[in-house]
């Protein structure tokens, strides 16, 4: 299975601790092709110089083959936003997990859309009970 894996980048880093722990479970069940989002050092490296067309492509080409999507999405991102309707469009599987306790009011468009499986969570622990539960 290949998993694409969005969370906030330029939205904000404050949860690249918790994307890489949710990173980690899910490469129990494939490949996760975007690891970068969960990598401290992203900023620093600046993406091995790509640019932001590059950076889109390329992810728009791993989001198309990818089985499943998951998003973190307590911090709003454009990028993640924009990749969850690209997934929808295209049918994708996709699990939203996000934190209530940090955002207690998510996006209507992320709540309300059809055919996303948006799960409530506080800790790591939770993620992956819902992540095995939805997987299974
Ligand atoms: O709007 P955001 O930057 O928060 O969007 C984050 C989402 O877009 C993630 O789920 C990624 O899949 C994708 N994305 C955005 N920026 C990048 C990136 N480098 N590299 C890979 N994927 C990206 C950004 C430049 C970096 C040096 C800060």
């Amino acid at each position: 299975m290949k998993v694409y894996f969005a969370g906030s980048i330029r939205g904000g880093r404050e949860d690249v601790d918790l994307y890489m722990q949710i990173i980690t479970h899910l490469r129990k069940y494939g490949t996760v092709l975007t690891e970068h989002v969960g990598d401290k050092s992203l900023e620093d490296k600046g993406e091995k110089g790509l640019s932001d067309k590059q950076i889109h492509d390329r992810d728009m080409e791993w989001l198309l083959s990818a089985n499943l999507m998951v998003a973190e999405v307590t911090r709003p991102s454009l990028g993640v936003g924009y990749e969850i309707g690209r997934a929808l469009e295209h049918k994708k599987r996709i699990l939203c997990l996000y934190r209530p306790s940090v955002t207690p009011r998510l996006s209507a468009m992320i709540a309300g859309a059809p055919n996303i499986t948006v799960k409530p969570y506080e800790t790591i622990d939770d993620a992956v009970k819902i992540i095995d539960e939805y997987l299974k």
